[in-house]
């Protein structure tokens, strides 16, 4: 089974009439009606002058493949007395598809999701009303390449007060990145998201070249997650010859994995300051794993008075616990099983705070005994810090970070904790 939403309309003879004989027809068609909006009344929208509709916008289940729900649609449509008229002409009922599960469909007969959808008060409303958490696919995602192009897209966007949420990104997305995006959507009328690996972020002897890459694939889970634009500069693009200019938080970059990727933080704190002088965010948002990166940009936009909001999300895992990173991506079958052991060793150290150990020394002991069960891993680093300062405590309090980087094999992991 699926899940579908449907849209239906009606402006000709008895409309709630047509509307009520759909809805038996749909359910002799092996729709199954889950929820069904308020039917309103609405001015119609472009076409011929013509009279009021009727329209609501339902959620089913059903097993029938795209291509027959629609065959199915037009035949109901047919059944009823739907006779053809001009493109937007009065008709005696309309049923579209709106959305077909997560898919997204480009054949001539079928557009989904519908591509008028989101400019369409009347199916927005009815939508919202029974799916307020829906995400709708974008089928006019834009990506762009060029600085001066996302220029003038955000500074439009500003100029007609449309507020903007940003998700800066490597690419080679996951559920992580998605809950993000989905987010940024949420909370603010447009999203744009980046994808650049940016090099100045990787020390000479990580893996800038083979950091895994494909855009294709990247563009169509965006476009699931509702992003409105990709912004897909190059690298001469980011960084011109005689490019010179670099930002350096200190203090609070020296650190955890500041310590082992020297430079690390000051590609980052570069990067991200000039995305968002060029996007113009209302509001960013970043993962939790990345949790010294997130108060690294919460310091430097603060520093340098950049008018951006950071929200930092929760971490998002895989089945067995693994912090999702398209880094994982690098794991051997082998390496991968181990890998489960970061996750596990940081839920150990929570289930003994909760039975009152606090001191820091004994939870890292405890930490670091169970990853030197793997033979594949080997520790960079076990920390408790103050989630604010990036200072080590001694006794976990409220507010601890306890962070952790291992090597798996050739690949180097990170996973972390919030003691609440
Ligand atoms: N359908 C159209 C064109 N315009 N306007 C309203 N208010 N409601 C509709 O269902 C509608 C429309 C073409 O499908
Ligand atoms: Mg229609
Ligand atoms: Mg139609």
């Amino acid at each position: 089974m699926v899940r579908i939403y449907l849209g239906i309309g009606s402006n000709l003879k008895n409309r709630r009439e047509n509307i009520r004989k759909a809805l038996a027809l749909l359910k002799d068609n092996k729709i199954r009606l889950r929820k069904l909006s308020r039917i309103i009344e609405t001015d119609p929208v472009g076409g011929p002058k013509q009279g009021k509709f009727l329209n609501a916008v339902l959620e089913a289940d059903t097993n029938l493949r795209p291509r027959k729900l629609l065959d199915t649609l037009k035949n109901i449509e047919k059944q009823l007395g739907r006779k053809k008229t001009v493109r937007f002409g009065p008709r005696t009922i309309d049923l579209d598809i709106l959305l077909y599960d997560r898919a997204i469909i480009n054949s001539k007969e079928l557009i989904v999701p519908h591509p008028r959808m989101n400019e369409r008060d009347f199916v927005l409303r009815p939508l919202r009303e029974i799916a307020p958490n829906i995400v709708i696919p974008n089928n006019k995602m834009k990506t762009v390449k060029k600085i001066s192009r996302i220029q003038e897209i955000a500074g439009d966007l500003k100029k007609r007060g449309k507020t903007i949420g940003f998700v800066p990104t490597m690419g080679y997305l996951h559920e992580g990145h998605l809950a993000l995006m989905r987010q940024a959507k949420k909370d603010c009328d447009v999203s744009i998201i980046s994808i650049f690996v940016n090099p100045t972020q990787f020390g000479p002897h990580e893996d800038f070249k083979k950091y895994p890459r494909d855009l294709k694939r990247d563009e169509k889970l965006a476009r699931l997650a509702g992003v409105d634009v990709i912004f897909y500069p190059s690298v001469k693009e980011m960084y011109p010859e005689q490019y010179l200019t670099y930002v350096n938080v200190e203090e609070i970059t020296k650190g955890l994995c500041g310590a082992s990727r020297l430079g690390h933080f000051k590609g980052v704190a570069t990067i991200v300051s000039k995305l968002f002088n060029i996007v113009q965010p209302d509001i960013a948002y970043f993962g939790q794993k990345d949790a010294q990166q997130v108060k690294v940009i919460q310091q430097m936009t603060r520093d340098l008075n950049i008018p951006v909001k950071i929200k930092m999300m929760p971490i998002v895992r895989e089945t067995d616990g693994l912090a999702m990173s398209s880094r994982n991506k690098y794991l051997s079958p082998q390496e991968r099983d181990d890998a489960a052991v970061l996750s596990e060793s940081l839920r150990k150290a929570r289930q003994m705070i909760e039975s009152g150990v606090s001191s820091s020394p004994a939870i890292i002991a405890h930490i670091k005994d169970l990853i030197k069960t793997k033979k594949n891993a080997k520790i960079d680093y076990v920390a408790c810090v103050d989630f604010n300062t990036l200072k080590p405590v001694n006794k976990i309090h409220k507010n601890t970070l306890i962070a952790l980087a291992v090597w798996v094999g050739k690949t180097r992991l990170i996973d972390n904790i919030i003691v609440k």
